[in-house]
């Protein structure tokens, strides 16, 4: 076994020349190979790789941060967990996720299917792209992910074989619990926040008892409710779109955890997207735009709670809420009463995630950028000044809140203000 040791442009032709998976899928003649580092990500290498055959993305951990550097040693395991993630997620949303040509562990390289013309949908939301599958697919996919990696489907032995895999995956579970729940609530040594017009805001969270003690209650759920395999990041820039076709990459952070918390993640990221339009109309207003994103968020949660519900009454093979106990005995109301208080506290719970989101990715040490190619420094305070009272907003207040119209109708009159 060869020592691990990370790829570049110019070695990887060498290094993976005579690797049958991708020379099957791009040719053979490694003179004829184009290979270009693609990784704008804040952990990983991400090489495409073309040859006369075709293309292929080789991604490949390294044993650090990149955001940060060798400072922050990371362990190659991620790799591991992001591969055994994807196997699961395609045979529970098929074609959900690239195919997978090649994994091997001791170099934690993954090689996939070159994903083309897909753009990541971050980009796409900040260019003012109206995507028309979206909502449809990523609510599906949340929706079979979560329901079938869960005691609600699994045979119970496979699930707890699973969390006992997953369980593995502490490093990266301690990023999210640290700078996702904790460091925007404290002066956390690798934050930051541009704009110094946010200082005041800044200083009013920190102060806030309420919203601490939220975040905290969260990080609880987060740490101790392990529900099902999740993503794990769930954000925008982790999936890739065309008008017609939607996949989900990146799930290294993949572990047993609660169900809101893909939801609420990734629902933060378009209400985000929503608050930083304002930020990007030199070339034109965005009302539409804002008004797209709105029904986007609608749509989502509309299509995960059918596509769960549809599950629930379909596919309820596990341990939990047997048929046995309900729908056997003429009980159908008993399954239908049980699934309304499990989607309700999916619900509760998804806004309190969707809130320390919008908080991380703002104060906190990864940004994204909705709000960094804002280059009017007062309007992106202006634009993340509101997406941090919507956050702290939809976090504290969870439990009064009772429809999706309902917050997207706050979201409007704060942007407005
Ligand atoms: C140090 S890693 C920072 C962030 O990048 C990843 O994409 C995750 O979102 C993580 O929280
Ligand atoms: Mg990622």
């Amino acid at each position: 076994k060869l020592p691990f040791e990370a790829l570049s442009v110019e070695t990887l032709a060498a290094r993976l020349g005579a690797n049958e998976a991708l020379c099957s899928h791009i040719g053979k003649d490694t003179s004829r190979w184009n290979v270009r580092e693609v990784g704008d990500g804040n952990l990983n290498l991400v090489f495409i790789v073309e040859g006369v055959a075709g293309a292929a993305v080789v991604k490949q951990a390294l044993p650090y941060v990149r955001l940060v550097g060798d400072s922050w040693p990371l362990p190659l395991k991620r790799s591991f967990f992001e591969y055994h993630a994807l196997t699961r997620q395609q045979a529970r949303a098929p074609g959900s996720v690239p195919a997978i040509h090649h994994f091997d562990e001791g170099q934690a390289l993954i090689i996939m299917e070159y994903l083309s013309p897909h753009i990541i949908l971050r980009r796409a939301l900040i260019e003012g792209r109206q995507l028309p599958k979206i909502a449809r697919d990523i609510g599906l996919f949340m929706a079979r992910t979560l329901f079938r990696g869960s005691d609600l489907h699994m045979a119970t032995k496979d699930r707890k074989a699973d969390l006992a895999l997953f369980a593995d995956n502490v490093e990266l579970c301690d990023i999210t619990e640290n700078l996702v729940f904790s460091d925007p609530y404290f002066d956390a040594k690798m934050n930051r926040h541009t704009s110094p017009q946010l200082d005041r805001i800044v200083a009013e969270l920190r102060a806030d008892r309420d919203l601490k003690v939220e975040a905290q209650r969260l990080k609880h759920i987060f740490a101790a409710n392990a529900e099902t395999l999740l993503h794990g990041d769930l954000h925008s820039g982790s999936i890739m779109v065309t008008d017609t076709e939607t996949r989900m990459i990146d799930p290294e952070f993949a572990f047993y955890g609660p169900i809101a918390f893909d939801v609420g993640m990734l629902l933060a990221n378009f209400w985000m997207a929503f608050f930083s339009q304002r930020g990007h109309e030199q070339n034109g207003k965005r009302d539409t735009m804002r008004a797209y994103l709105l029904d986007v968020t609608v749509e989502t949660w509309s299509v995960f709670r059918t596509e769960f519900s549809h599950l629930w009454r379909t596919e309820r093979t596990g341990m939990l809420y047997q048929k046995s106990l309900f729908e056997d005995q003429g009980d159908r109301l008993g399954a239908e009463q049980a699934l309304d208080h499990m989607l309700h506290q999916v619900w509760t719970d998804m806004l309190g995630f969707a809130g320390v989101e919008v908080h991380r990715r703002i104060l906190g040490l990864a940004h994204n950028a909705d709000f960094e190619t804002i280059a009017d420094e007062d309007l992106r305070a202006t634009c993340e000044a509101k997406a941090l009272k919507f956050g702290r907003h939809i976090a504290v207040n969870r439990r009064q809140i009772h429809s999706i119209d309902e917050v997207n109708k706050l979201a409007a009159l704060i942007e407005r203000e």
